[in-house]
């Protein structure tokens, strides 16, 4: 009888070299049949993905492809980010999140204090990540040839001060966003150094995609938790976890209902990584009143309403459209 752990292995072993290395750490008894599903539910007919990273998709909610983002353009997006840090180039509408453990005494303008750049997209340097054409090429099976960048991130994992506060608590990324179908939205995320266990990969659940969005909430930490990381209340602690363990450019790809995090960064350096969520044109917005996402708008609106200066009358869908731009193809709907 095969582990878990084994049978991941030998699926892995199966795909292109890309995924072979992923490391499954769980000997749980929760991965997925790899039977071949009837028809394709999360990716689409366009040539880009071969039969088995479909399947891959399919069955497990993200696949991992090696090498996909040059050493030239990560050398471009650091020293942007750096540009940034100090101060010297100032970009609309850019949030910069620092880290719970960092105190405001300590504030210096360098990298130091960032954990995480969001809403890049009117950075021409760093907005490049969403146009490069061998993501978009991926990017296109699961969410068709219409395509909206709506959600960028250059994430700055900070050394950890000893508290955990640079762990990512296990969470959907669905739970952020108020427009669907969740089946055309995916997540592009590029390593922009190796990333391991020790500075605090990516963990995903295999499979979690294709369950229901569940409750996001702070969770309970001792060290704090840095501000919108929310968690989810309960998942099941037992089920299989694979830490994506990645190289310089390696970019995986990954469903917004995959519940996933990332660890503590034990290292003395900054892990980061830079992603794009995409949405089809076609997608639409929906309200989230009465939903397990009214937490998140109100905290969103909360910020947008101190950062523009305005009333908390920006509607959250508002806010997204405004953010949101076409990479590719028509924009539709959103
Ligand atoms: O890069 C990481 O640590 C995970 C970030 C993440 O999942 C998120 O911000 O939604
Ligand atoms: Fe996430």
């Amino acid at each position: 009888m095969f582990r878990a752990a084994d049978r991941l292995r030998v699926v892995l072993n199966h795909l292109d070299p890309p995924t072979a290395h992923i490391v499954a750490s769980s000997t749980s008894a929760q991965i997925a049949s790899y039977s071949h599903p009837q028809s394709l539910r999360y990716t689409l007919d366009n040539d880009v993905l071969s039969p088995e990273q479909k399947l891959f998709y399919e069955e497990n909610g993200f696949i991992l492809i090696k090498n996909l983002v040059s050493e030239d353009d990560i050398a471009r997006f650091r020293g942007e980010f750096e540009r940034i840090c100090k101060g010297e180039v100032h970009i609309p509408g850019l949030v910069v999140m620092r880290d719970v453990a960092i105190a405001k005494s300590e504030f210096v303008k360098d990298q130091k204090a960032v954990s995480k750049l969001q809403d890049f997209q009117e950075d021409p340097e760093l907005f490049r990540y969403c146009s490069l054409p061998q993501i978009l090429k991926y990017v296109e099976a699961f969410t068709g040839p219409n395509i909206m960048a709506m959600h960028t991130m250059l994430i700055n994992k900070p050394p950890d001060a000893g508290k955990k506060t640079s762990r990512h608590p296990m969470h959907q990324d669905l739970h952020y966003f108020p427009f669907r179908p969740a089946d055309k939205i995916v997540c592009s995320w590029t390593a922009m150094e190796k990333v391991d266990r020790r500075n605090g990969c990516l963990v995903v659940l295999p499979g979690t995609h294709k369950g229901t969005l569940k409750e996001h909430d702070y969770p309970d930490w001792e060290g704090g938790v840095n501000k919108m990381y929310h968690g989810i209340r309960d998942y099941d602690p037992q089920h299989l976890r694979v830490h994506l363990e990645m190289e310089k450019g390696d970019t995986v790809f990954f469903h917004p209902l995959l519940i996933h995090g990332s660890g503590m960064n034990s290292t003395q350096g900054f892990r980061k990584a830079i992603s794009c969520h995409y949405a089809s044109a076609d997608c639409y917005y929906i309200d989230v009143k009465g939903t397990t996402q009214e937490n998140i708008e109100k905290e969103v609106q909360e910020i947008a309403a101190r950062k523009y200066a305005m009333e908390d009358s920006i509607k959250f869908q508002d806010a997204w459209a405004f953010r949101g731009r076409l990479v590719h193809g028509e924009r539709t709907s959103l």
